[in-house]
């Protein structure tokens, strides 16, 4: 069922081995899908809500009035919502902005000499777009994750776009509302795919049910939103283009088969294209993890799409001589999750370097992340995590640096700017600062 990979008696620390490329990724041609959404964008921007109405019909098969989901449809939501949910999504909203409240920070001024200083601030983003998206499960969970970190950052504006579901009346599902209404997000548009993306990014509609354009689009969705992010980008600031989840486990003799088995099928029960890897040093329990997983896996509700996803290319048991070689391996694979089930599992983690979030030792599996652990789990894929972080308050914040010196210190240090400038042959630069200090003698090259 699951590909094992033996990589015992390989220098595997010599840098002989190209270690990103030990387990495959699914491949995504997000490419041909930014060729695919380029009209559906164009048109968009051209034909506002009467497209999106348009697209709603032939994606999502359903003919809506507006795009702009009615407040009473939000209440309704929530009135309908299954007391215990609600409690569990307030639980999560708890925990979630506990954390992301420590996010929050503050401006540095620093006095550089006396009379001058630079001072950082941290200005939130005027209005912001999340996606939350349709397809194979609902993501209420991904509201609060993206909601999140935007109110606390104190973004002035926050909308919500989700696909409509003809099952629900055109109206996203009513989890998902009941999740905006609970977090105070009255601005959601029933949109879902690339023309959401469009929409935040061009605006849409008239008069009071207009969508005004964002600065920033962030949550996860399929390979055409990442398509439509990838082509908006610079109009619109985006988090990450997401890929499909992926779990990599780092496990010594000490874990529990079981337990690692249910982590593995927990993710790849996002999508036939999600990515399971266990890397060990333990074959006795990589056997015991494949018995596991046989067991287990025809027990779940979404056998089928998880035996895919185990059974693909970009899944695999991964067999190392030691811990210290399974670190190089999940350090260079970058698993948007990680779990570290080893002893010393908190020494272990602590030496890892790439991974969208780390989940250290036998009681922090990666669903509790996923839902109530305070952490976010818009994370980034496909071995992004070598140089970017997950979602957080600091993605929608701007750092501006404010620069204020006097009379005094400038002159102090015209000097420079004027040799400065004069050594990348832009003169002007020099004079913008000399124009200043007429009675002075002017500083000049090689002073
Ligand atoms: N594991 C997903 C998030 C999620 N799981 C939402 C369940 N619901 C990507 O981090
Ligand atoms: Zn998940």
């Amino acid at each position: 069922m699951i590909t094992r990979i033996d990589l015992r008696g390989m220098d595997l620390l010599g840098g002989s081995v190209d270690l990103r490329t030990v387990v495959p990724r699914a491949e995504l041609d997000v490419e041909t899908a930014v060729e695919a959404v380029r009209p559906i964008c164009e048109d968009v921007r051209v034909r506002g809500e009467a497209a999106l109405i348009e697209y709603g019909e032939r994606f999502d098969g359903v003919r809506l009035q507006s795009v702009r989901v009615a407040r009473e449809a939000l209440a309704n939501a929530l009135a309908g919502l299954d007391p215990q949910v609600r409690s569990a999504l307030e639980e999560s909203i708890r925990r979630a902005r506990k954390v992301h409240t420590d996010q929050k920070r503050r401006d540095v001024r620093t006095q550089v000499v006396p009379g001058g200083a630079v001072t950082e601030r941290w200005i939130p983003m005027d209005r912001v777009g999340l996606y939350v998206p349709g397809g194979l499960a609902v993501y209420p969970s991904s509201v609060v994750m993206n909601v999140i970190p935007a109110q606390v950052a104190g973004v002035g504006a926050i909308a919500v776009a989700s696909p409509p579901q003809r099952e629900h009346g055109g109206l996203p599902h009513p989890t998902i509302l009941a999740a905006c209404a609970l977090l105070g997000v009255d601005e959601v548009y029933a949109v879902g795919g690339a023309q959401a993306v469009a929409m935040f990014a061009y605006g849409a509609g008239q008069g009071a049910t207009r969508c005004a354009p964002v600065d920033l689009v962030t949550g996860p969705g399929n390979i055409y939103v990442a398509a439509a992010k990838r082509l908006l980008k610079g109009r619109i600031g985006i988090d990450a283009e997401a890929g499909p989840t992926e779990i990599a486990i780092l496990a010594d003799l000490s874990a529990s088969p079981a337990h690692v088995a249910a982590d593995l099928i927990s993710q790849a029960e996002h999508d036939p294209l999600a990515a399971a890897v266990l890397v060990t040093d333990a074959a006795a329990l990589a056997e015991a993890v494949e018995v596991e997983l046989a067991r287990q896996v025809p027990a779940t509700k979404h056998s089928q799409r998880i035996a895919t996803a185990l059974g693909g290319r970009q899944s695999a048991i991964v067999l190392v001589d030691d811990i210290e070689a399974g670190l190089a391996v999940v350090n260079a694979y970058a698993a948007e999750h990680l779990e570290i089930q080893t002893s010393n599992a908190r020494v272990v983690a602590g030496r890892v370097r790439n991974a969208g979030a780390v989940f250290v030792g036998p009681h922090s599996p990666v669903s509790l992340g996923d839902y109530c652990a305070g952490s976010n789990h818009v994370l980034p894929t496909g071995g992004c995590a070598c140089h970017s972080s997950g979602l957080s308050v600091q993605s929608f914040l701007k750092g501006v640096h404010i620069v204020e010196y006097s009379d005094a210190a400038l002159a102090e240090v015209a000097h420079h700017v004027v040799t400065l400038a004069n050594a990348e042959d832009l003169p002007a630069h020099g004079e913008a600062v000399t124009i200043r200090f007429p009675h002075e003698a002017r500083p000049h090259a090689g002073d």
